[in-house]
């Protein structure tokens, strides 16, 4: 029995590593262009309140993880957060919107 609990907890486990802990304010958009190599994505998206964007722009943002735009493609919907650095803004979450 008490191996049955030590698993439930690892599989419980395993299960919220793999949730994208995306909040819900995450800015809708949709991909123009994805650059992997370069650690990059170029995404059109609407008024953007928690970046200081009050109208629908496009615009690249650096990733934090080149390993985050694997599977997306231009013309994707999205959804994604981002933070401003001194170098520009920078998408901590993203994942393909319905
Ligand atoms: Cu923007």
């Amino acid at each position: 029995m008490k191996t049955f609990t030590q698993l439930s907890t690892a599989a419980a486990l395993a299960l919220a590593l793999l949730t994208p802990a995306l909040a819900a304010d995450a800015i809708s958009g949709d991909v123009k262009k994805v650059d992997e190599a370069n650690a990059k994505i170029t995404l059109h998206h609407g008024p953007a309140k928690s970046l200081g964007m009050d109208e629908a722009m496009t615009m690249v943002y650096r990733v934090k993880d080149a390993a985050m735009l694997k599977g997306l493609k231009a013309g994707d919907k999205v959804k994604f957060e981002a933070i401003e650095e001194p170098s520009g803004y920078t998408v901590t979450e993203i994942e393909k919107g319905k």
